[in-house]
C-alpha cells in the first residue's frame, strides 16, 4: 500500500493530517531534490528555506482544516495556544541530514488535547501522530486508543527481550554539544547492545521503534515538536515512554526514553548505574591503546 494510500478514513484527524504531511514532504523533497551545491549560495541557505516553506504550508493547511487548534511550530509558529487542541509541528526533523544531502528526513506533527483547566507547564494527552518520510515514502499514524500504522497498516513495537540482542538508537543537539553527557551513554550502550544508530532524525527514531525497526531510542534536551508525534506512535504500537528515571514522560521534560517495553526495565537500570557512575565498561583510552601498539611494533622490529 502505498503511503498516499492511508486507510484510516474511520479516524478524526489523521487522515487530514496525512495529506498536509504529504504535500510539506513532497515540497521538502523537491528542495532536497536542488541539491547541496545551492545550500549557502544566497542570503538565505537552502535548509532554512526548506524548513520555513515547509512550517508555513502546515500552519495554512491547519489553520484551513482545524481553525481552533494551536500551532506550536519548530520555526517559530505559536498561534492560538490557549485552544483546547496544540499541534507539535516539526517541518523538517533531520535539518543536519537534509543539509548534507543524507536522504534520511521527516515532517511531524503531533496533536495534543489540552483539557481548558490544564495548567500550563502540565502536558494533555496526545491524541495523534503523523510522521512523514518523504525519500522513503513512508507514512507513519496513530490515533490514540486506535494503534499505530504505517502505511495504512497496523505496526507493533518489537518483541525482542534482551538489551544484549537490541538495535537502539540515540541522537545529539546540533549545537551546545558539549553541555550534554551524552556521548559517556554512547559509549555504554555500544558496548552493551547490538548496536547504537545515531540516524540523525529522532521523529523517525521514534517512528523506528513504533514499528520494530528499533528496541530502543533515548536522546537528551529534545523539543515538544521533535518527539510529540513519535511518543504516541510508539505508544500505541505497544511500547514504553518515560523520563530517564521511569517517570511519565512530560513534553518538556528533556530526557526521552522509548523502548519497546520488554527492555525498559533493563534500560532504566543502566541509566541509574551510570547516573551514579557505577559499572562503567572499562575501554582502553587512545593514548593506552597507542602504548599498546608501538609495544607490538618494537616486538615484531627485535
Ligand atoms: P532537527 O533536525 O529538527 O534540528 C538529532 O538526533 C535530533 O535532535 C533531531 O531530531 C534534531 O532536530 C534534534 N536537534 C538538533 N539540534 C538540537 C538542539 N540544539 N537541541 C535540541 N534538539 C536538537
Ligand atoms: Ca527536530
Amino acid at each position: 500500500m502505498s503511503a498516499a494510500s492511508e486507510s484510516s478514513v474511520d479516524l478524526q484527524w489523521v487522515p487530514t493530517a496525512s495529506a498536509i504531511a504529504l504535500e510539506a514532504g513532497a515540497r521538502l523533497r523537491e528542495f532536497f531534490a536542488q541539491g547541496v551545491e545551492t545550500e549557502y549560495k544566497g542570503d538565505v541557505d537552502l535548509v532554512t528555506v526548506a524548513d520555513r516553506t515547509a512550517e508555513k504550508l502546515i500552519r495554512e493547511r491547519l489553520a484551513v482544516a482545524f481553525p481552533e487548534h494551536g500551532v506550536y511550530g519548530e520555526e517559530g509558529t505559536r498561534e492560538r495556544m490557549a485552544g483546547e487542541f496544540r499541534w507539535y509541528v516539526d517541518p523538517l526533523d533531520g535539518t543536519t541530514n537534509f543539509a548534507h544531502g543524507f536522504p534520511h528526513f521527516c515532517v511531524s506533527l503531533g496533536l495534543e488535547q489540552r483539557p481548558p483547566n490544564t495548567v500550563s507547564d502540565r502536558d494533555g494527552t496526545l491524541v495523534a501522530a503523523v510522521i512523514y518520510d518523504p525519500m522513503r515514502n513512508e507514512l507513519f499514524t496513530a490515533e490514540r486508543g486506535r494503534g499505530a500504522r504505517l502505511n495504512g497498516k497496523p505496526i507493533h513495537v518489537s518483541s525482542i527481550p534482551v538489551l544484549a540482542e537490541s538495535l537502539i538508537a540515540t541522537g545529539f543537539p546540533s549545537r551546545k554539544r558539549h553541555d550534554s553527557p551524552n556521548v559517556h551513554f554512547y559509549q555504554e550502550f555500544t558496548l552493551r547492545s547490538h548496536g547504537v544508530r545515531r540516524a540523525g532524525s529522532a521523529a523517525l527514531d521514534l517512528a523506528y521503534v513504533a514499528c520494530g525497526r528499533l528496541e530502543a531510542f533515548w536522546e537528551f534536551n529534545l523539543n515538544p515538536w521533535d518527539t510529540a508525534a513519535g511518543i504516541l506512535l510508539v505508544e500505541e504500537a505497544g511500547g514504553l515512554v518515560t523520563d530517564f528515571a521511569g517517570h511519565p514522560f512530560q513534553l518538556n521534560s528533556h530526557e526521552t526514553l522509548a523502548t519497546n517495553a520488554l527492555i525498559h526495565d533493563e534500560l532504566l537500570g543502566f541509566f541509574r548505574d551510570l547516573f551514579a557512575g557505577r559499572n562503567l565498561s572499562p575501554i582502553p583510552t587512545p593514548h593506552e591503546f597507542a602504548q599498546r601498539r608501538a609495544e607490538r611494533a618494537a616486538r615484531l622490529l627485535s
